[in-house]
């Protein structure tokens, strides 16, 4: 399970780090209050901030971290059952992890749908749009095409109930950067077996790590990043995620 956290060393803010988080920089969004920005009466008043904020995440504006390569390290050894993430920049998918093995629970930028029509458009038919800082429109009947992004009060994608059948199926929960505030994501940190050990690498202690510790946790505070080098290199793997990572990097 992963959360805004992950991203802030690719240089995306989280939302509620104080001073750095996107809550505490929105003017130039805008937008009354920060959660205007998620709220469809809002977007429906006023599309621009979101598009704003989409215009910023467009793919290729921000790269993975060593922590989406090591996830992704995990599925090339067969060892990541699924991988449960609330952001919507699309950085797991950068990494070269399959969209089959993700639960992007808050949605996506790769497709959105027309708010009247309920088409569906795959992202090459309206990024040119949001680059260009003009709302996207439907061809068909005019209405306004929103990027499949959960916003307040949505349900959240049908992939997301397949955590009915993963997390009983778990040998080992890992958490990282999430303030584990968000439902129903946060409560997913409580759906495997009670001797199932889980693995929290956040800044801050969170959640029912806080509040309702099991026996087995593992709790490992401080910058995601530094954590997840040293977890690697106590499982031998340093060289392997440096090669990965080199690969990639060529690549994009
Ligand atoms: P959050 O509530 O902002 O919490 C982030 C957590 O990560 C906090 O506990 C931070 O202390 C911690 N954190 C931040 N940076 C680091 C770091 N470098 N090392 C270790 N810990 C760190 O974010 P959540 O994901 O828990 O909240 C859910 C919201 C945030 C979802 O709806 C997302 O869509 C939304 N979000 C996503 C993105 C993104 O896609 N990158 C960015 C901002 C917000």
């Amino acid at each position: 399970m992963v959360g805004a956290g992950i991203s802030t060393p690719s240089g995306i803010p989280d939302f509620r780090s104080p001073g750095s988080g996107l809550y505490s920089n929105l003017l130039q969004y805008n937008i009354p209050y920060p959660e205007a920005i998620f709220e469809l009466e809002f977007f429906f008043h006023n599309p621009k901030p979101f598009f704003t904020l989409a215009k910023q995440l467009y793919p290729g504006n921000y790269r993975p971290n060593i922590t989406h390569y090591f996830f992704r390290l995990l599925h090339d050894k067969g060892l990541l059952l699924r991988l449960y993430t609330q952001n919507i920049d699309g950085l797991e998918r950068v990494s070269g992890i399959p969209v089959s093995k993700l639960v992007e629970a808050h949605g996506t930028f790769a497709s959105a749908t027309c708010t009247v029509c309920r088409r569906s458009f795959p992202e090459k038919d309206w990024w040119a749009d949001v680059m260009m800082d003009r709302v996207p429109c439907c061809p068909v009947c005019a209405g306004i095409v929103k990027p499949d992004i959960v916003f307040f009060g949505e349900p959240l994608p049908e992939r997301f109930l397949l955590h009915v059948l993963d997390f009983p199926m778990a040998d080992l929960l890992l958490i990282l950067g999430t303030s584990l505030e968000v439902e129903p994501f946060a409560s997913l940190s409580e759906a495997v077996g009670a001797s199932v050990p889980r693995l929290l690498i956040n800044r801050d202690l969170v959640g029912t790590f806080a509040w309702r510790p099991r026996s087995r946790d593992v709790v490992q505070l401080g910058d995601v990043v530094h954590s997840v080098e040293r977890l690697v290199e106590l499982l031998g793997w340093t060289k392997e995620l440096q090669d990965l990572v080199q690969r990639e990097t060529r690549k994009a």
